[in-house]
């Protein structure tokens, strides 16, 4: 860790900030309390502490200034008396409520106060645990589509706030930039990021055309997922006590007990209202998900709200386009619950659900016994008929595990292979139908 990081770790400490949220008449009042504590949790991520939670109850956010005026005096105040110097907002705010806003605190308050809503704040996260080169450019391609707009309320004076939450990031220097330069940013931004995505579409359809079985490890963002990848694999990824804390896909090999082959991809966590802008700039993340046989969604089993969050998974995965894959579901933190959740137990397929415990590793191996399973079906038995010309083909074909038998005969192998639909797919030409192989044998 580099002395400058530290050192604004440290400057980030003091960001002291109050969370609000306006409960409408379309909201409930639980949901909000829920969104809120959640906020709280990015708040911590971010390096952010939480000052005060201020909950409006009004018919509607107010269209210019999202509180109404009453409590926006009441806010202004609490910042000026206790050293307040940030507010975040649940909502999506639009770059007018926000200027609104502002200008407002900053008159009771007498201090400029920063006011960001909860995408914002996600992206803040997301500029801070960006790792990779697609990762770094997605975040920015996120903030200027999103934060940006919003920032530029303050025009100039942007600069002189420094990287508080909310502007920081791989684009915080260019956040400054001159507004026509945003556009040509984004373009650029655009076409490297789509280069990207296809040297990595290249990559993923060598691993494809091997043939392996592939697996998402999914879910809700701190379930776990990194530290069950981390179980299974010593794969060495970060897992840590953070939303977020992956941003990248890792895939690591895994060996199961009957020697076959799986890949396994950690993948980026998912939560509740994921920004819009950011789904879009994440989507070849996101998707990783899409180019696997099967997911393991996994869940924080300990989490009171266990069931909304794998509520939340699977319709981020639906919005994704990643249905009728085989999922087993993974009840994690076991050590920490006493009982499972019954509507959790209801809500995940009961037939295909494991709970164990990532950090202790209970409960463990009957997650590698379901592994085999899945990665058995899926898979059926096929004869092939390939030209001794072609032995690459049968090569390829042990190396993913799959041969059973072989026969030699002139000029060609007759092979028994389980072949999974995709690889039986991509050899149909080989394929000899099981109805007729003694005719094809003749020919
Ligand atoms: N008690 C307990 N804690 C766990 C278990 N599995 C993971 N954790 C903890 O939960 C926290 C989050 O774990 P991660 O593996 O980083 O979670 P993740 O799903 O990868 O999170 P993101 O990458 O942020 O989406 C860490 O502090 C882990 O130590 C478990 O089985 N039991
Ligand atoms: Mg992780």
């Amino acid at each position: 860790m580099s002395m400058d990081k530290r050192l604004s770790d440290f400057r980030e400490e003091s960001t002291k900030a109050v969370l609000c949220a306006v409960l409408s008449s379309d909201k409930d009042e639980k949901e909000t309390a829920v969104s809120l504590d959640e906020l709280e949790r990015l708040l911590e991520t971010a390096g952010g502490e939480l000052f005060a939670q201020l909950v409006q109850s009004r018919q509607a956010p107010d269209n210019a200034t999202y509180l109404g005026r009453g409590k926006l005096e009441e806010l202004g105040a609490l910042c000026r008396e206790n050293d307040v110097s940030l507010v975040v907002c649940d909502d999506e705010l639009s770059p007018s409520q926000i200027k609104n806003m502002e200008d407002a605190l900053e008159k009771t308050a007498e201090k400029e106060i920063r006011v960001i809503d909860r995408s914002m704040l996600i992206l803040d996260i997301f500029a801070r645990h960006a790792v990779s080169a697609e990762g770094k450019l997605q975040v920015e391609l996120a903030q200027l589509r999103y934060s940006v707009p919003r920032l530029y309320g303050k025009g100039n004076e942007m600069s002189r706030l420094g990287g508080g939450i909310g502007t920081r990031g791989p684009g915080e220097s260019k956040l400054e930039r001159d507004r026509r330069h945003v556009q040509r940013r984004i373009h650029a931004l655009e076409e490297q990021l789509t280069e990207l995505v296809r040297s990595r579409s290249v990559r993923r359809a060598r691993r494809e055309n091997a043939g392996i079985f592939r697996v998402s490890i999914v879910g809700y963002t701190n379930a776990g997922k990194s530290t069950l990848l981390n179980r299974l694999t010593d794969a060495g990824v970060l897992a840590e006590d953070k939303l977020f804390a992956t941003l990248d896909t890792t895939t690591r090999k895994f060996v199961l007990p009957s020697g076959r082959e799986m890949l396994l991809t950690d993948t980026v966590g998912f939560i509740r209202r994921l920004p819009h802008h950011l789904i879009e700039a994440f989507r070849s993340t996101l998707e990783e998900a899409k180019y696997t046989d099967a997911l393991l969604v996994v869940i924080d089993a300990s989490d009171p709200e266990c069931v909304s969050q794998l509520e939340v998974t699977e319709k981020l995965l639906y919005d994704l386009g990643i249905t009728e894959k085989p999922i087993l579901y993974v009840l994690n933190k076991c050590d920490k619950t006493a009982a499972l959740p019954e509507e959790l137990i209801a809500r995940a397929n009961r037939d295909r659900m494991v709970a164990l415990s990532a950090l202790d590793g209970r409960g463990v191996p009957r997650l590698v016994e379901e592994l085999e399973r899945l990665a058995a079906e899926g898979r059926r038995l096929f004869c092939l008929k390939i030209p001794t010309s072609e032995m690459g083909v049968l090569h390829r074909l042990y190396e993913a595990s799959m041969v059973e038998d072989v026969e030699y005969f002139d000029g060609y192998a007759r092979v028994i292979a389980t072949l999974d639909e995709k690889t039986a797919g991509q050899l149909k030409k080989y394929l000899v139908l099981p109805n007729r192989p003694k005719d094809e044998e003749k020919n």
